[in-house]
């Protein structure tokens, strides 16, 4: 199905104008779709396809996303605040549904738009960082008395380091597009942190680490930034909001905003974890979680920084051996870019574990 002949499921106010390609996700097909009403207004509305080879149970992921934005619903009503703005609002079908499977299986979804806000894709400001850091921090700390037994699992394993570390051995041992020869440096890579990838899922084991309902994708580009008050706005990208870690979520934030350069940067050279954005990072989330997380959370939040880093590097090798059929990619060799980009800020982040080490003992005290 086209995302136009998408559109006549739902119930969307006025006639579609526009419906075009939007955002810079590496998963979901996401559209904007703008509608005009007869008294000539515009609404938007964003649309996405979800791919069901990634998403297994789609059924479960959408009842995750209606239960979840209902809970933050209630709570940000209870505050005072514009539950339209600061959680995701679902268009339902017009059946009544909240998504819509077309003959090929794929699901489409639709959202309300949320307008004058922005999603950035690099740290332009210290302050976006804060404020993204605040909007994450709070999210998890909204979801703390959140029932996390009636989530479904959307990935499994997700966020699981050291299964993913096996499936990546399969992966290598496969080689079925005969790509590993040209990687041997990043396989040792992975290889040479073997007991690395075993360390947050053993301490979790262990009941040192809880579990927590956190968002497991905490990218800078899935918060919104209010554009007239420079307040993190809105938490997105719902997918994969089930029981986690706090210090993963905390990680995939500074892997991806705490770098000196882009994601996919293919000159390393410019590739760094900047401290001061660590720090402005960690202020914000601690700040945003309210002072719940416990001593052992603390003290593994750099972990988390380099774990996430490092599973993130070894996902973009995995989908280069197995011929990018995972991650959207937009040019020959993106996923390896990618990876290579992930290493170097690893290994530039295992010499500043220290430094890490002692901001956040510094901000936590
Ligand atoms: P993916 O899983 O592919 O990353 P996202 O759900 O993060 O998909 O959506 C991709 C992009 O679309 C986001 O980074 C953001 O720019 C934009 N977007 C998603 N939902 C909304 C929304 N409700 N309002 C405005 N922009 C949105
Ligand atoms: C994907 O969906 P998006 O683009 O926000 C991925 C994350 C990765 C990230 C790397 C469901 O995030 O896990 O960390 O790319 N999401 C999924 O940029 O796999
Ligand atoms: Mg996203």
């Amino acid at each position: 199905m086209t995302p136009v002949e998408a559109c006549k499921y739902f119930r969307l106010e006025g006639e579609v104008t526009e419906c075009s390609k939007y955002g810079n996700g590496h998963i979901n097909d996401t559209y904007l779709v703008v509608c005009k009403k007869d008294d000539g207004t515009q609404v938007k509305y964003i649309l996405q396809c979800v791919h069901c080879t990634i998403f297994k149970d789609p059924a479960g992921l959408m009842e995750n996303i209606k239960k979840v934005t209902s809970f933050l619903k209630e709570k940000i009503v209870a505050v005072g605040g514009d539950p339209m703005r600061e959680t995701m609002n679902l268009i339902l079908t017009k059946d009544g549904e909240v998504f819509e499977k077309d003959p090929s299986g794929d699901i489409w979804r639709v959202y309300v738009f949320i307008d004058n806000a922005t999603c950035f894709d690099k740290v332009e400001k210290p302050e976006d960082f804060y404020q993204s850091a605040y909007a994450f921090g709070k999210f998890q700390n909204l979801l703390a008395d959140f029932d996390a037994s009636t989530l479904t699992e959307t990935i499994v394993d997700f966020h699981n380091t050291a299964v993913r570390f096996e499936r990546f051995k399969t992966v290598v041992a496969e080689d079925k597009m005969n790509r590993a020869k040209d990687v041997a440096d990043e396989i040792k890579f992975c290889m040479d942190r073997a007991e690395d990838m075993r360390s947050c899922v053993d301490m979790l084991k262990a009941g040192k680490l809880p579990l927590r309902v956190t968002h497991n994708d905490t990218k800078l580009n899935n918060v919104m930034i209010d554009d007239a008050t420079g307040k993190g706005l809105c938490v997105i990208d719902l997918d994969t909001v089930m029981p986690g870690l706090s210090i993963n979520d905390f990680g995939d934030s500074i892997r991806f905003g705490a770098n000196t350069a882009v994601e996919d940067e293919t000159d390393l050279s410019k590739v760094s974890l900047s401290l001061e954005l660590f720090e402005t990072y960690a202020k914000g989330f601690l700040e945003g979680c309210g002072g719940k997380l416990t001593d052992a959370e603390l003290s593994m939040l750099p972990m988390g920084a380099k774990m996430m880093t490092l599973e993130c590097g070894m996902r973009f090798l995995t989908d280069y051996l197995e011929g990018d059929v995972y991650f959207k990619t937009h040019r020959p060799g993106h996923n390896l870019d990618r990876c290579r980009c992930q290493f170097a800020l690893v290994a530039d982040m295992e010499k500043k574990m220290d430094d890490m080490h002692a901001v956040i003992s510094k901000i936590a005290k």
